[in-house]
């Protein structure tokens, strides 16, 4: 397995759960303390010079570890399940760029926000329009050699899959070109059991995203560690575990202290 961390473009949204500031500073000390990879939150995937964004970090020996869609939703309210059509297309549109940037280094494309809320509608229109808009993006997905990863979240950011059954009844659905991302934080508060629901979700686990019970960065809260990477390496998982908590106590502290907790483990065993 390998580490990672979530960073977040410069935009007007608030996303309290990312790194954020002078990304060659923070490449640097992410290299130094092992990390092998950098998960980039990208707010308008049309508005970005990404093969430069690459270059800057594969100078510092890391790769592009997923691309979470997440400002999208927050800055232009795109969504996959929107009622309106025409943002439901925009919403496909932004993502099938966000596949084709994702192809430079393989990495997958996360479906968190940008998959949009039920609001009134029932479970089962939401999630019509939510597995028509996924299966728009099969052929993107299968030209570039990408996934998408489909993450639960918990019931206070979203009414629409909060469960890894729910994630997994969609990948079904769709097919295994869409995976699960599993996020420690939302689990552990929709799950009965965090450790349960990776055996649970299994092979069709395509990222981790790593916080604690209470949102700050591994060590610092209640989750087992050993335990929870003890349960991806037995579905088989050797993807990333990347940091996607609140920074504190300061963003040098936070990735330090994530990668004295996971980096043994993952070494190891
Ligand atoms: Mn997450």
């Amino acid at each position: 397995m390998k580490l990672s961390a979530v960073y977040a473009l410069p935009g007007r949204a608030r996303f309290e759960y990312v790194l954020r500031g002078e990304l060659e500073e923070i490449l640097e000390f992410m290299a130094e303390l092992g990390y092998d990879g950098v998960e980039y939150n990208i707010p308008d995937p049309f508005k970005l010079d990404f093969d430069r964004l690459s270059d800057t970090t594969e100078a510092y020996g890391l790769r592009v570890s997923a691309i979470s869609t997440g400002l999208a939703y927050l800055e232009y309210g795109l969504s996959l399940t929107h009622p309106d059509r025409d943002v439901r297309d925009k919403a496909v549109e932004f993502m099938a760029k966000y596949i084709e940037l994702a192809s430079a280094h393989k990495s997958g494309v996360v479906v968190g926000l940008i998959r949009g809320k039920r609001g009134g509608r029932s479970v089962e229109e939401a999630r019509r329009l939510l597995v028509d808009s996924l299966k728009r993006l099969r052929d993107p997905c299968e030209r570039h050699g990408v996934n998408l990863l489909l993450e639960p979240l918990n019931r206070y950011e979203t009414d629409l899959v909060n469960k890894v059954s729910e994630a997994l009844s969609i990948i079904g659905e769709t097919g295994d070109w869409v995976k699960l991302l599993f996020d420690t934080f939302h689990m552990g508060i929709e799950e009965r059991s965090l450790y349960d629901a990776i055996l649970h979700a299994g092979p069709s686990i395509g990222h981790v995203h790593v916080a604690e019970n209470n949102r700050l960065p591994p060590g610092m809260g209640s989750i087992d560690w050993e335990k929870t990477v003890f349960r991806l390496l037995r579905v088989g998982y050797r993807g990333y575990l990347s940091l996607e908590a609140m920074p504190e106590p300061s963003l040098k502290e936070a990735l330090k202290q994530t990668a004295d907790t996971l980096k043994p483990l993952v070494t190891s065993l």
